[in-house]
């Protein structure tokens, strides 16, 4: 199987900002900014999608989010923001490999387009 373009992030194979990485998840700077903060976080393990996890995913699913709060923490983004998991061609998901948006340094609008 040929690596999704976040497999080549984290093994430094195409260069991007990493904000946070460690065991389990990396967390980087994407590179088409939708907010004035906007961050992926991806378990280093390509699970395609977060519809795609399998019951012994839990664990790492749960790391992933806790680590979203920290990075965003990290960042400075007091005034609060807001993560995004895109899943399957409607959900607009362009890169199949589990990532969760983090943005923030705005007010975001509900609902979302
Ligand atoms: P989604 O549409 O939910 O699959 O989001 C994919 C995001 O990935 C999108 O916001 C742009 C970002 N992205 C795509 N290619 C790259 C890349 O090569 N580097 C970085 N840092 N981000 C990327």
């Amino acid at each position: 199987m040929s690596k999704t373009i976040f497999e080549k992030i984290i093994a430094r194979e195409i260069p991007s900002a990493i904000v946070y990485e460690d065991d389990l998840v990396a967390a980087f700077r994407d590179v088409s900014p939708q907010a004035p903060t906007h961050i992926l976080i991806v378990p280093k393990r390509p699970i395609p999608r977060v519809g795609e996890a399998q019951a012994d995913d839990q664990a790492l699913l749960g790391h992933l989010l806790f680590k979203a709060a920290e990075v965003a923490q990290k960042v400075g983004l007091t005034g609060g923001y807001r993560l995004v998991i895109n899943n399957g061609r409607d959900g607009g998901e362009s890169v199949p490999h589990l990532h969760v948006h983090i943005l923030g340094g705005r007010s975001m609008k509900w609902p979302p387009g």
